[in-house]
C-alpha cells in the first residue's frame, strides 16, 4: 500500500513528465499550417498624352508593377517552424499602379519567410510538394506575385487608337500550405524507448542528448555528426529520435510525430536491448517497430536495416550468440554493441557509413515540380488545346449561373468595374469566347444572375431587348 507521502510523489512524476513534454513540444514545432498570398499586380493606368480625352494625344496610360511573390527561404540559424504558430496568413504587396506619361508602376517587394534547413512544403488543396529546402540560402517562390495591369497605351491599335480601358493587376496567387521541418540525417536510430539509443550518438558524435533509465527521455530528435575515419567522405548525420512503442503510428507515445525525421534518412539503425533487464522480449519489440513503420508509410518500411544488439555488456554471451544468428539467418546485418562501454561501435560504424556510400541521397521533391502559371493572351482568355477552360454551372439560386475557370475568373478580377469602356471590352471577350451563347443555350433568361469570380452580372438578353422596342 502507499503512504500518503510516496502516493504523492508518484503523481507528481508522470505530471512534472507532461509539463516537460508540453514545453518541449511547444519549443519543437515541427509542424504548421499557413495560409500565402502574393500581392496582386498594381493596376494599369489610362492616360492621354496630352490632355485628358483629347484622343489624338494618344494613349499613354503605363502599366501596373508586379504584386510581391511569397518565397520561402532556408536559413541554418533556423532549427524550428515556431514562428509560424503566432501569425495564420502571410501576404505579400500590391504592385504600383502605373501612371501618365507611360510610367510603369514599380514592382512589390517579395514576402521572404525564413524556415529552417529541411522544411517542405505542401499545398494543401493538390497534395504537392511546392518547396523542399535542403540547403543554407536556398530558395524557393511558393506563390507567384500577379502582374501589372496593362494602361490603355498596350491596348491601341490602328483601329482603336484611343482605348480608354486599362487592366487591373492580376490577383496574386493564393494557397494554403502545410510547412513540416524534416531533419536531414544520413542514418534514423530507431528502437523502442530505453534501449539505448541516445547512449549510441552520444558515444559516437559530438552529440549531447539526455540519456536516463526510463522511457521516453528522448522528447526531440538530436542530430549529431559521426566522424569514422580521416576520409571526409565517410562522415554521416545520424538522428537519434525518440522511443517508438506499439501504436506509434497512430499516435501512440510520441513516436509518429518524429517518425517524418527519420522518413527521409537513407538507412535506419534498429537498436534491441538485449541486456535482459527489462522482461521485453527483444524479437517482439522488433516486429512490432516494424509493423509500426510499415503503418506510417511503406518508404519507411522499405529502408534498409541494420540491426544493432545493444547492452552486450550486460547481456548473456549465449543470447548474444543466439539473437545475433537468428538476425544473420533473417539476412540482416547484425553489430553486437555497448554504447556504453563502446564495446563493438566501430565496426557499426564503419557498416553504417559503407552502406550510405552504396545508397543515393535525398533528391529533394521539389525539383520535380514546375509552377504551371496561366497566362491570359491577347484576346483575353486561354484556350487549351482541348478547347475552352471555363465551364458554366447552376448556381444555388434558381436565377444564377456560375461561370468557372481560372482563366476567366483572372479575366474579370482584372477589369477596373468603375470603367465603361473596360467592361464593354469584357462583355466583347465573352461574346467572342462563346460565354454569352452558351448562356442562352442553357436557357438564361434577361435578369439572371451570372457570376464569375467574385463579381456578379446581370444578364441582359438581347434579343429580348430589341423585341422590346418593337
Ligand atoms: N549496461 C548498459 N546500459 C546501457 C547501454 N546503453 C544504454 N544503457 C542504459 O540504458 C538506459 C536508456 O538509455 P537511453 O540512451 O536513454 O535510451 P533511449 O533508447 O535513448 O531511450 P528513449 O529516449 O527513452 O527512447 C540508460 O540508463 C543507459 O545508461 C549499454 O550498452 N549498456
Ligand atoms: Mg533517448
Amino acid at each position: 500500500m502507499l503512504t500518503a507521502s510516496e502516493g504523492i510523489n508518484s503523481l507528481k512524476a508522470p505530471f512534472v513528465g507532461l509539463i516537460e513534454v508540453y514545453k518541449t513540444i511547444m519549443i519543437f514545432v515541427d509542424e504548421v499550417t499557413i495560409d500565402v498570398k502574393a500581392g496582386t499586380g498594381g493596376n494599369g493606368a489610362v492616360a492621354f498624352r496630352k490632355e485628358k480625352y483629347v484622343p489624338h494625344g494618344g494613349p499613354a496610360g503605363g502599366d501596373g508593377g508586379k504584386g510581391g511573390d511569397v518565397i520561402l527561404l532556408a536559413d541554418s540559424n533556423l532549427s524550428t517552424l515556431l514562428d509560424f504558430r503566432f501569425q495564420r496568413l502571410y501576404a505579400a504587396e500590391k504592385g504600383v499602379d502605373g501612371a501618365s506619361k507611360d510610367m510603369y508602376g514599380k514592382a512589390a517587394k517579395d514576402l521572404i519567410l525564413k524556415v529552417p534547413i529541411g522544411t517542405v512544403a505542401t499545398d494543401l488543396d493538390t497534395g504537392r510538394v511546392v518547396a523542399d529546402l535542403t540547403t543554407h540560402a536556398q530558395e524557393k517562390i511558393i506563390a507567384h506575385g500577379g502582374r501589372g495591369g496593362k494602361g490603355n497605351a498596350h491596348f491601341a491599335s490602328s483601329t482603336h487608337q484611343a482605348p480608354r480601358y486599362a487592366e487591373n493587376g492580376e490577383p496574386g496567387h493564393s494557397l494554403s500550405v502545410k510547412l513540416e521541418l524534416k531533419l536531414l540525417a544520413d542514418v534514423g536510430l530507431i528502437g523502442y524507448p530505453n534501449v539505448g539509443k541516445s547512449s549510441l550518438i552520444a558515444a559516437v558524435s559530438a552529440a549531447k542528448p539526455k540519456v536516463a533509465n526510463y522511457p521516453f527521455t528522448t522528447l526531440i530528435p538530436n542530430l549529431g555528426v559521426v566522424k569514422v575515419d580521416d576520409d571526409p567522405t565517410h562522415t554521416f548525420v545520424m538522428a537519434d529520435i525518440p522511443g517508438l512503442i506499439e501504436g506509434a503510428s497512430e499516435g501512440i507515445g510520441l513516436g509518429i510525430q518524429f517518425l517524418r525525421h527519420v522518413e527521409r534518412t537513407r538507412l535506419l539503425v534498429h537498436i534491441l536491448d538485449i541486456g535482459g533487464q527489462t522482461g521485453r522480449d527483444p524479437l517482439e519489440d522488433y516486429r512490432l517497430i516494424n509493423i509500426e513503420l510499415a503503418n506510417y508509410s511503406q518508404k519507411l518500411a522499405d529502408l534498409p536495416q541494420l540491426i544493432a544488439l545493444n547492452k552486450i555488456d550486460i547481456a548473456e554471451e549465449d543470447l548474444i550468440t543466439l539473437y545475433t544468428e537468428h538476425f544473420d539467418e533473417l539476412g540482416l546485418a547484425t553489430y553486437p554493441i555497448s554504447a556504453a562501454t563502446g564495446e563493438g561501435t566501430k565496426p557499426l560504424l564503419f557498416a553504417i557509413s559503407t552502406r550510405l556510400q552504396e545508397i543515393p541521397r535525398h533528391v529533394p521533391a521539389s525539383d520535380e515540380v514546375t509552377y504551371i502559371n496561366t497566362r491570359n493572351t491577347a484576346s483575353g482568355l486561354r484556350q487549351s488545346r482541348r478547347g475552352r477552360d471555363w465551364v458554366i454551372a447552376k448556381g444555388e439560386a434558381e436565377d444564377e449561373y456560375v461561370v468557372s475557370g481560372a482563366s476567366i475568373e483572372r479575366l474579370v478580377a482584372m477589369t477596373p468595374m468603375e470603367n465603361e469602356h473596360a467592361v464593354t471590352r469584357l462583355q466583347r471577350i465573352l461574346e467572342r469566347n462563346g460565354v454569352v451563347t452558351k448562356l442562352k443555350a442553357l436557357g438564361a433568361k434577361d435578369g439572371d444572375s451570372v457570376r464569375i469570380g467574385s463579381i456578379a452580372f446581370d444578364y441582359i438578353d438581347e434579343d429580348f431587348e430589341e423585341d422590346d422596342d418593337l
